[in-house]
């Protein structure tokens, strides 16, 4: 396995799979969420519509559309409440989205950092969490960049690596 980190826009990345920070209709939002459905364009949507939401922790995959990427994994992060099962929850979307990576032969993906904007969940408690997780799954031959849209999670996710 190998990790990097890069700063920018998910949605501009040529890798096999973006991973979508969505809500639990999977019928877009705001956030890394309404870029990538901007960027994929409406047929996203019409998929997303047919697959019946998502519950928290847990991963789902369409197809990339209008995307570089072949594939969007789209997963649900906790809302940030300083519960002991946050961090439960965030593990199990990085361990969801990279379940179906592996199911799906996807050899290159891109997570934004989960959780982290809308959802309120500490930038430097969320970071060390992806970090962890995705070193803990190390199955198969797969790149993974953690991108950051901005310096401050930029900056955690290249002392954690
Ligand atoms: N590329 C990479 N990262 C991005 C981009 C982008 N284009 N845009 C934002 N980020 P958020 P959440 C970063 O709020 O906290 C939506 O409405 C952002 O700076 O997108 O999981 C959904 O529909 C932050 O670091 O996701 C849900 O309702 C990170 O992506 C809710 O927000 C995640 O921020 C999910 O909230």
């Amino acid at each position: 396995m190998n990790i990097q980190v890069i700063k920018g826009d998910i949605t501009k990345l040529d890798v096999d799979a973006i991973v979508n920070a969505a809500n639990s209709s999977l019928l877009g939002g705001g956030g890394v969420d309404g870029a990538i459905h901007r960027a994929a364009g409406k047929e996203l949507l019409a998929e997303c519509r047919l697959l019946g939401g998502c519950k928290t922790g847990e991963a789902k995959i369409t197809k990339g559309y209008n995307l570089k990427a072949k594939y969007v994994i789209h997963t649900v992060g906790p809302v940030y409440h300083d519960r002991e099962d946050d961090s439960v929850l965030l593990e199990s979307c990085y361990k969801s989205s990279m379940a179906l990576a592996l199911e799906n032969d996807i050899h290159s993906i891109a997570f934004p950092a989960i959780s982290t904007g809308v959802y309120g969940y500490p930038k430097d408690k969320a970071c060390k969490i992806a970090v962890k997780t995705i070193k803990e799954y190390d199955k198969y031959d797969i790149d993974v960049y953690f991108v950051c849209f901005d310096s401050e999670t930029y900056g955690l996710y290249n002392d954690l690596i």
